[in-house]
């Protein structure tokens, strides 16, 4: 059984997925959701360096698969030491060293280039700049990195009796100083940012709601079938509207990095024109350019 929430009918494994080992990945029977998750209940599903790889992966080639348009990042359950729900907790603690993470249990960090990655970033940045819609899918607790994961989301929706939510950044010595913290002030605003983390206290999902750090909170036996019908709601609608909104939103909090992004599919948009094309082609036919058909627009 993958999670005590995945509905067999809904999906099918996604190509390659069998080799991973601490999350799963999934592809809706009709090829147009992805369903990924971490597959460590009995740890909360914490991330170690091997987690991060595979989701890196398996979030990359849900990107670059044309027929999906939207991902639910979500965390299988329940834990079956505990019957405990998780989305997320974050880094695993157990491997955590002086410069960072060993890349598993049992590893004695052989390959100095690979010790230490704090690469969850990398995922972030996958999520947060992928022209697709990435929704939490939040069984349980999101804590630490995990719930800098479910901030980075582009929505969020919580399971109402089990969705638990804690910035323990603090109390382990970490800080997610990027999107985990800076952004969620953006969200939620600065009082409330700033409680969840110098407190750590827990949330529930009907809190994080209304502090407006979830979209919804609905039954927990209905979570997936809602996460599903929000993306088939999204699946109805212009992936290029939908690509240049996500990066609209982004691109007021990025910076530079967000007008590049956003920059790119202008571009795009600009070589799909008549004008576009006779810029081309006159470069490759050896000719000035006739702009004539092309008004200054108004
Ligand atoms: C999630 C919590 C609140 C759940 O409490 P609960 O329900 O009482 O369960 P427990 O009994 O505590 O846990 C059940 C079992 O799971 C193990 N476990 C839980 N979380 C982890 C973890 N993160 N690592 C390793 N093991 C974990 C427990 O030990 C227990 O095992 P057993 O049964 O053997 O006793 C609660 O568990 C909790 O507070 N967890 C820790 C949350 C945490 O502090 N996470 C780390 C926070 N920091 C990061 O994530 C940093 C990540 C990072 O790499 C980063 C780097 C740079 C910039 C940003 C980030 C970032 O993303 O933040």
């Amino acid at each position: 059984m993958v999670s005590e929430l995945f509905d067999e009918a809904e999906w099918m494994s996604a190509p390659g997925a069998d080799r991973f080992t601490d999350i799963t990945s999934h592809v809706s029977k009709d090829g147009r959701i992805a369903r990924i998750a971490f597959d460590r209940p009995e740890v909360r599903n914490a991330f170690r360096p091997h987690t991060v790889d595979e989701l890196y992966q398996a979030l990359d080639a849900a990107r670059q698969n044309p027929r999906i348009g939207v991902i639910l990042l979500t965390g299988n359950g329940p834990s079956p030491k505990d019957g405990g729900w998780a989305f997320c907790s974050g880094g695993d603690q157990r491997i955590r060293g002086r410069d960072g993470y060993k890349y598993s249990e049992t590893d004695t960090v052989t390959d100095p280039a690979r010790a230490g990655r704090l690469h969850i970033l990398e995922v972030q940045r996958l999520i947060r700049f992928m022209p697709k819609v990435v929704i939490a899918v939040i069984p349980g607790w999101a804590a630490g990195g995990g719930h800098s994961l479910h901030v980075v989301c582009d929505m969020s929706i919580a399971s109402a009796e089990h969705g638990r939510f804690k910035q323990t950044d603090a109390d382990v010595g970490s800080f997610d100083a990027g999107y985990g913290s800076a952004y969620f002030a953006r969200q939620i605003g600065q009082k409330f940012a700033r409680e969840v983390f110098f407190l750590a206290e827990e949330y529930s999902a009907q809190r994080a709601y209304e502090m407006g750090a979830v979209n919804r909170v609905v039954p927990h036996a209905e979570l997936e079938r809602e996460a599903v019908a929000m993306a088939r709601t999204i699946l109805t609608k212009s992936p290029t509207a939908i690509r240049m909104l996500k990066f609209a939103f982004n691109a007021v909090d990025d910076g530079l990095v967000g007008q590049q992004v956003f920059a790119g599919e202008a571009t795009r948009l600009a070589y799909g024109t008549d004008e576009g094309i006779e810029g081309r082609d006159a470069f490759l036919e050896k000719r000035e350019p006739d702009w004539a058909p092309y008004p200054w627009q108004y």
